[in-house]
């Protein structure tokens, strides 16, 4: 059991995932950690091959109590990693879960928009498309033609009601994460954001969507990658015939 004593009930548990992001890692810590006393962070590392581990032990060494480190075998993509971390962070009695990447691309002082509008919601979704806006940063043209016009698709699909389908900037009260069968997710890239989102809101949740602005990495290298995308291409298919099979 981790923890300051506190009420363990309301801690806010931030999930970094990271495949080779030393230089990122202890720059996003701090950023997310000085929003809320009550966040803790989790990184969960795929044994990346530059040392992100070890500087993440480091952080975690220096604040035991609000930053741990999942260590992973191998690199089995973003799904994995955070299907991982769910099932961490619900055996330690957190009452919020969050998502967010390592890269900055997500802006870590909108996690007080995030925890606020959980109060009243299941699931809160930071959304790079609100009211039909796009809040991009550096991102060249065509990255935001796939981006955007995959998560019109991904919604036209599968039904699910969200202006950012495919965002990775999530928040989930813990009895969303609960109810969910994580063990019939296996969706590793964007899919797995969709997934997510879709089988949460299928179950009844309710959600709200916050503006953010995503600003593109200006350190490490992209994971994404075209198996990626394709795999979000014929995934959102399979999504909604088991919708209408009734198998969400
Ligand atoms: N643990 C783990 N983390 C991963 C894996 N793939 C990507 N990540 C992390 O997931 C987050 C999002 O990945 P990115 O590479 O930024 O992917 P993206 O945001 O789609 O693309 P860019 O912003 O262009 O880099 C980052 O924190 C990555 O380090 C993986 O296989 N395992
Ligand atoms: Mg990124």
């Amino acid at each position: 059991m981790t923890g300051r004593g506190g009420d363990p009930g309301a801690r806010t548990l931030v999930i970094v995932p990271t495949f080779n992001e030393r230089d990122n890692v202890p720059r996003i810590v701090p950023l997310a950690l000085e929003v809320a006393d009550e966040i803790e962070v989790l990184i969960v590392d795929d044994a990346s091959p530059d040392g992100t581990g070890e500087v993440a032990d480091d952080l975690a060494a220096a604040q035991p109590d609000r930053v741990h480190v999942l260590h992973r075998e191998g690199k089995s993509g973003l799904g994995p990693a955070y299907l991982a971390g769910f099932r961490w962070a619900l055996e330690r009695g957190y009452a919020r879960i969050c998502e967010m990447d390592a890269d900055l691309s997500h802006p870590p002082e909108k996690l007080a928009d995030l925890i606020r509008i959980s109060k009243r919601v299941d699931f809160v979704i930071g959304s790079r498309y609100v009211g039909g806006r796009v809040t991009v940063v550096n991102w060249p043209i065509g990255r935001l033609l796939i981006s955007y016009f995959g998560t019109v698709y991904a919604r036209t699909i599968t039904g699910l009601p969200a202006s950012d389908a495919t965002g990775g900037f999530n928040l989930f009260n813990r009895r969303v994460l609960e109810a969910l069968d994580l063990d019939q997710i296996r969706s590793t890239g964007y899919t797995f954001q969709i997934e997510l989102k879709l089988r949460a809101w299928r179950k009844g949740f309710t959600f709200e969507e916050v503006p953010i602005v995503f600003t593109e990495r200006d350190q490490g290298e992209s994971k994404m990658s075209k198996r990626i995308v394709l795999e979000a291409v014929w995934k959102v298919w399979m999504l909604r015939i088991l919708n209408l099979l009734g198998k969400l």
